[in-house]
Formats: structure tokens, C-alpha cells, sequence
């Protein structure tokens, strides 16, 4: 019997070394101590030992136990350390590496150059205002000198919703909107930002949707020559102090005397013939002005007698396009990162 156990103990103990995990640990004690294990059923057989042998066999029954027991108990620890170590070395991480980049954004092109637009009328002391971009008929076409049967009202072909409702084709309704709102008082120094929508192919120069900048201005003793000053500072201010403009003479509805105004090439100044964005001419229209006319300023309460005003209207995709050398319109719109990027 004696023998017996101590091999018993010896077998433990070579299992209970060998266990490579925690479960195979557990099964190592289940299989000695358990309640069908090897130890208890060496117990069971206990009645058969002699009476004064029993103290003696018990006594060496419970240090076996015992001893298995802290086997166990120490395996345990070791193999739950090695585990955390295991855990630590794989999980480790190089708190001194440089953290990752956070991928920031930046304002699209057109939005840099429409803040540019406004900075710069901002500084002359223009408001800037804003208005409906579905506008009824009076104020997009009406107000400014366009009556029903005006020849050009064919010249943009617009997006109607009702016969007296449609997107509308210049931001100019929210100067007449101005004006009346003001109701003859002046001075009116106002730029009027916003999207404007015609019914046009989409091409490399032509988009059913862009963005427009106009701008008014009404007030006692405004003069042609106060115009070509402003265009001539908003040209500098924006492609250079060593740009100039150039007036043609053009029509609007809405102005008496109307003009076109090119300004000086900002790529080449004129000198390459193969430029890329004025081909040689030197010269690139920008925008179009000219003196408020008479009735329009008459339909929105203002005495033509006592005030006058001069208008102009831009477009910001044509701006930008000057200014960064673009060579097609549709890039604004596409969201392409590899153009984006570039600002
Ligand atoms: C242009 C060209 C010329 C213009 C006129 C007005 C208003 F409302 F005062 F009559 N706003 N904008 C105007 C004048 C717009 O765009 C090419």
C-alpha cells in the first residue's frame, strides 16, 4: 500500500510537470484528486489495511495528497505568470513611435476664391447679402428691366417651376430685393454671392449650376469713373498689383451704359503666346458692369434724379479658373482628390 501510494506520487508529480496549459493541469487533477480519482480510490481501499497500520498508512495518504495539492497550486501560479508573459510580449506596444496623421481637410477652390471675392468688397465697405436661389419671376426678371416680352429673356434659357417660379438665373434679384427692402434710402454698397442655374450643356466652359458674384452699388453722385476705379482695384487686388483692366463696350437690360472688362493676363502678362490661360491675347474677360438703368433703380423706389448706381456680375468658377490656371470648368464639381489636393 505504501508503495503503492508513493508511486502514485511520483506520477503525479511527473504529469503535473509536463502540463503545458492550464487545462491540461486541471485534467492532471482530476485525474489524482478527484472525486474518481487514482488517490480516493487508493483510499477506498483502506479497510483492508490492518488497524494499527492506518495511522501510519492515513498520515502517508495526507502528505501525498498534500503534496500534490501544492504541486498543483504552484504549476498553477507558474503557468498563469508564463501566460501573462506570453500576453505582455505579444500584446507590447513602442509608446515612442510617432502617432498616426490626422487627415485634414481643406476649402475647396471655389470657396477659397468666393472668400477672396468677399474679403475684397469687404474691405471697400460692401455688405455682403443673400437672397432665394428659387426666385419668382418678378425679381429675377421683371425688376431688372426685363418685362415679359424683353428679346432677352431668350438670351438665358432658364429652369421653370411655375410660370412665375424658377431657379434663378444671376444672383441680381437679391440687389433688387436690396433695394427695396431699403426703400429709396442710400447709400447701397452690397456684393451678392451665390449659385445661379441656366440651361446649359455641361462642358469644359459651360455648367447648368456655377457661382456668381454681383455687385451694386446706389448712392448720390456715382459716377462711370467711381466703376472703373473699383474694377480696377478688385482686378489688382485679386490677380496682382501688376494686372490692368480694359473696357469694351457691351448691352445689359439692366444697365444704361454697359461694359465688358478684361483684365491683363496674371500668367503671362501678355508675353507668351502659347499661354495656357489667355492663349496669346494677353487679355481674359472677367466680368461684366455697367450704370444701374434708370427704370430699374424707378422700380425699386429710388429717384434717378437724385441718386445713380453702377452694377457688375462675375463668375466665381471663371475667377478661379484665371487665378489657378484651370482649363476646365467640370474639375470644380467632380471631387476628384487628386485635383483638390492641390490647394
Ligand atoms: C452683370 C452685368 C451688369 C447687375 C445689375 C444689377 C442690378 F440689380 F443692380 F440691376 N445687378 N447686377 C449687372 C450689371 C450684372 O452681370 C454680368
Amino acid at each position: 500500500m505504501e508503495q503503492k501510494i508513493q508511486e502514485l506520487r511520483a506520477a503525479a508529480q511527473a504529469e503535473i510537470s509536463g502540463a503545458a496549459d492550464l487545462k491540461e493541469l486541471d485534467g492532471v487533477r482530476v485525474k489524482f484528486l478527484g472525486k474518481k480519482g487514482e488517490l480516493t480510490s487508493l483510499l477506498r481501499g483502506m479497510n483492508q489495511v490492518s488497524a494499527e497500520d492506518r495511522p501510519k498508512i492515513g498520515k502517508v495518504v495526507n502528505e501525498a495528497r498534500a503534496e500534490i495539492e501544492k504541486l498543483i497550486a504552484d504549476k498553477n501560479s507558474a503557468l498563469k505568470a508564463a501566460a501573462l508573459q506570453n500576453k505582455l510580449a505579444s500584446e507590447k506596444i513602442d509608446v515612442t513611435l510617432p502617432g498616426r496623421k490626422v487627415h485634414c481637410g481643406h476649402l475647396h477652390p471655389l470657396t477659397l476664391t468666393l472668400n477672396r471675392i468677399k474679403e475684397i468688397f469687404i474691405q471697400m465697405g460692401y455688405s455682403v447679402e443673400e437672397g432665394p436661389e428659387v426666385e419668382t419671376d418678378y425679381f429675377n426678371f421683371e425688376a431688372l428691366n426685363l418685362p415679359k416680352d424683353h428679346p432677352a429673356r431668350d438670351m438665358q434659357d432658364s429652369f421653370y417651376i411655375t410660370e412665375e417660379i424658377l431657379l434663378r438665373t444671376q444672383t441680381s434679384p437679391v440687389q433688387a430685393r436690396t433695394m427695396q427692402k431699403n426703400t429709396g434710402n442710400a447709400p447701397i454698397r452690397m456684393i451678392a454671392p451665390g449659385r445661379v442655374y441656366r440651361r446649359d450643356d455641361f462642358d469644359a466652359s459651360h455648367s447648368p449650376m456655377f457661382h456668381q458674384v454681383e455687385g451694386l452699388v446706389v448712392d448720390r453722385g456715382v459716377t462711370f469713373g467711381d466703376l472703373i476705379g473699383t474694377l480696377d482695384f478688385f482686378c489688382k487686388q485679386m490677380f496682382g498689383e501688376n494686372t490692368n483692366i480694359r473696357l469694351r463696350p457691351s448691352f445689359f437690360p439692366f444697365t444704361s451704359v454697359s461694359t465688358e472688362c478684361d483684365c491683363s493676363c496674371p500668367i503671362c502678362h501678355g508675353r507668351d503666346s502659347n499661354c495656357k490661360v489667355c492663349h496669346g491675347a494677353g487679355w481674359l474677360e472677367i466680368l461684366g458692369a455697367g450704370e444701374v438703368h434708370p427704370k430699374v433703380l424707378e422700380m425699386s423706389g429710388y429717384s434717378p434724379s437724385v441718386v445713380s448706381g453702377f452694377a457688375f456680375g462675375m463668375g466665381v468658377e471663371r475667377i478661379a479658373m484665371i487665378k489657378y490656371g484651370i482649363d476646365d470648368l467640370r474639375l470644380f464639381f467632380e471631387n476628384d482628390l487628386r485635383f483638390l489636393n492641390q490647394f
